[in-house]
Formats: structure tokens, C-alpha cells, sequence
């Protein structure tokens, strides 16, 4: 969890994929403060699904503004089951 000490713009990039062979794949979602923030297009702040063993995935890109306080929080959500739900996911945030 990061925890924002001052206020501004930032860009979270990153690419979010599957390891895992099996099972039903991943859902992941960006939020801000409980407020869902990427995906933006084309299912609209909701859930993204990445199927098993996609391993390119997707790029979570957004542009944000932050204030003293906020979290960030980077969901994976297993959907009906966790087997094979081995996800990569490193994201980097950049401020200006
Ligand atoms: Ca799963």
C-alpha cells in the first residue's frame, strides 16, 4: 500500500499479466480511495478479466491526481476459483 504525502499528478504504469497455466484466470482492477480508476476502456471501471496463461495481458496505464492521503490499491480477484491464479503485476509510479 502506498500512502500519498503531498498532492499532485502522477502516472501509475504498469502491465499486469498471467503465470499460471490453469484455472479461470484473473480479475484486476486500479482503485483510488475506494474509487475505481483503471480500467477505463472498453469495460469501463470495472473488473478486467486476463485469461490463464495471458501473458502479455494488459498495459494498466492511468493518469491520476493525487492528494496527501490517498491509496492506492492494485486488485486481483480470483473469480470462482484460485487455482493456477499466478499473477505478475509491478507497477511504477511517476510524479509531476
Ligand atoms: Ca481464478
Amino acid at each position: 500500500m502506498n500512502r500519498w504525502e503531498g498532492s499532485g499528478g502522477a502516472f501509475v504504469g504498469s502491465q499486469v499479466f498471467e503465470d499460471g497455466t490453469t484455472g479461470d484466470g484473473v480479475h484486476v482492477l486500479i482503485e483510488q480511495n475506494g474509487t475505481a480508476k483503471w480500467p477505463t476502456d472498453p469495460d469501463y471501471l470495472s473488473y478486467r478479466s486476463i485469461s490463464p496463461a495471458d501473458r502479455n495481458g494488459y498495459a494498466a496505464d492511468v493518469d491520476l491526481t493525487v492528494n496527501a492521503g490517498d491509496i492506492l490499491r492494485f486488485l486481483v480477484w480470483a473469480g470462482a476459483t484460485n487455482t493456477g491464479d499466478i499473477t505478475s503485476w509491478t507497477p511504477s509510479i511517476t510524479y509531476s
